[in-house]
């Protein structure tokens, strides 16, 4: 049975002792995010429920997929190794269904001067960030053309009780839409999804290709269609059983000052002129629970999410032209896809290479391309370092591509911008990255001497003589 909404999820990370209830109150300024981030470094990592934010009688839960174990439970993979359950079924959707009745999501409604956003307890997580921010908002968008469903988060600052700066950046499908309201001159209309069940949340964070809604992927991997409702005051359909829904729209040409907010990279994205979300409507569940998500050095939900997600992106693209590939990770401790490991059981001499195009091209974060051979695990740092240190010759090996269309808040790509291209309210930089990929995989034809490894028959003859060897019995027994 699929989660039909956060509330379910959590339930279920209670009855496993992984949801800490924090019942001493906590300000939502800075108080709240330095919690967050003391319990993902220093542990324990539960997802945690803030029952008393000062200000505020609504509750705000954090950190609720930052493990892999509770991503694992919110995809309900059980046996199937996790990246095989997100990519069979990249490919297929299950496209929502619209529930009769009035939607859970709507069962409060704030309208006119009470759509306020000072309402909810928006916490100000870092002392850099430009101020408050809804972190974990799913923006939903339609395109005008095609009418498909677009939801994707993009980080939203409190400027005033109705108003916004929101931040889309380039390359993004949402933005894309932007553009082609702009073009016609029209407001975009929009919806701000807070707490969903977790595998939409998920599905959010996913980049399927251009043209399949995210909402069809969550369903594909809930196994069950996502519910949805017409929203109150956008011809948007929003998740019918969602926390909170921000109603509003983003017209063509208004510019709000926005950022400092400290990214997924680990540094503190800037500020700048961005595009502004004008609020509507405010629609909640009774008793909504207000859901935030901490980010900043590497580890935090979202690199949790973006390990999963974006290996599963570069496998999908690599497996169309080499079906030999036998592993894709993208380390939760590079970002979200700035490094990309690839294991191929080799028979060409030109696949490594082919192998580092594709990912290159696969997204835009892609810089770093690793491809070493199937006997190597690459989940496992050291067999990464140790891989590395004997299988390259740099001269022979190392491939460099430079001005690849890049990722807009890689830090080090400063200095590297391509034309800037007009987005909308502002002259947004096209950053553009080098590709560096590494093959370590052992030349053809080449002789390597074996690897020394111990046969699995004597580790299995070691495992049973362990309690012998550890001295808990003796060998009569
Ligand atoms: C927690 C979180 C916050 C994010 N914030 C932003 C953001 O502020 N702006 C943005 O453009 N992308 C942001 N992203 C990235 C996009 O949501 C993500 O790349 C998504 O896959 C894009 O969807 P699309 O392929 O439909 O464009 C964020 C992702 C996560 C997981
Ligand atoms: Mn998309």
């Amino acid at each position: 049975m699929a989660w039909r909404d956060l509330r379910q999820f959590l339930e279920h990370l209670e009855a496993r002792g992984d949801l800490l209830t924090i019942s001493a109150p906590v300000d939502p300024l800075f108080e709240l995010g330095a919690i967050c981030r003391w319990f993902l470094d220093r542990g324990p990592n539960h997802a945690l429920f803030f029952r008393q934010v000062a200000g505020h009688q609504m509750p705000v839960v954090a950190n609720t997929l930052a493990t892999r174990e509770r991503l694992d439970w919110a995809l309900q993979i059980g046996e199937v190794p996790r990246h095989r359950f997100v990519l069979d079924r990249w490919q297929s959707t299950v496209e929502p269904v619209r529930i009769s009745g009035a939607p859970p999501c709507q069962e409060e409604v704030w309208e006119g001067e009470a759509a306020d956003l000072r309402r909810l307890p928006i916490p100000w997580h870092n002392v850099e960030d430009g101020g408050p921010y809804i972190s974990m908002g799913i923006l939903i968008v339609r395109d005008p053309d095609s009418g498909v469903h677009n939801l994707s988060y993009a980080r939203v600052q409190v400027k005033g009780p109705q108003v916004g700066g929101i931040q889309i950046l380039p390359e993004k499908h949402a933005r894309r839409i932007l553009e082609r309201y702009q073009a016609a001159g029209q407001p975009m209309p929009v919806a701000l999804a807070i707490g969903v069940d977790p595998v939409l949340s998920l599905a959010a964070a996913a980049s399927p290709p251009w043209g399949v809604s995210e909402y069809g992927l969550a369903g594909a991997w809930r196994g069950e269609p996502v519910e949805v409702a017409e929203a109150r005051t956008v011809p948007i359909l929003v998740p019918a059983w969602a926390e909170i829904v921000i109603e509003g729209r983003i017209p063509p040409e208004a510019v709000e000052q926005e950022g400092p907010f400290g990214e997924f990279t680990g540094y503190y994205g800037p500020a700048g002129p961005r595009n502004r979300l004008e609020v509507q409507a405010i629609t909640l569940r009774q008793n909504a629970i207000f859901q935030t998500l901490y980010t900043g050095l590497p580890i935090c939900d979202n690199h949790i999410m973006q390990e999963l997600l974006r290996s599963a992106k570069v496998w999908d693209k690599l497996r169309q032209s080499l079906p030999n590939i036998t592993a894709v990770y993208c380390p939760p401790e590079a970002g979200n896809g700035f490094t990309v490991w690839i294991a191929l059981k080799k028979r060409h001499e030109g696949e490594p290479r082919q192998a580092m195009l594709a990912a290159w091209t696969a997204f835009e974060y892609v810089k770093h391309v690793f491809v070493v051979d199937d006997d190597v695990d690459i989940y496992d740092a050291r067999q990464r370092e140790w891989a590395v240190a004997t299988r390259v010759q740099a001269d022979r090996d190392v491939l460099i591509v430079p001005r690849l269309i890049g990722m807009a808040l890689d830090p080090s790509a400063q200095g590297q911008w391509g034309a800037p291209m007009r987005l909308g309210v502002e002259e947004t930089p096209r950053t553009l990255k080098a590709g560096m990929g590494i093959d370590a995989t052992r030349p053809l034809g080449v002789n390597y001497e074996p690897v020394v490894r111990v046969p699995e028959s004597w580790m299995r003859h070691v495992a049973a003589r362990l309690p012998e060897l550890l001295g808990q019995t003796t060998p009569d027994g």
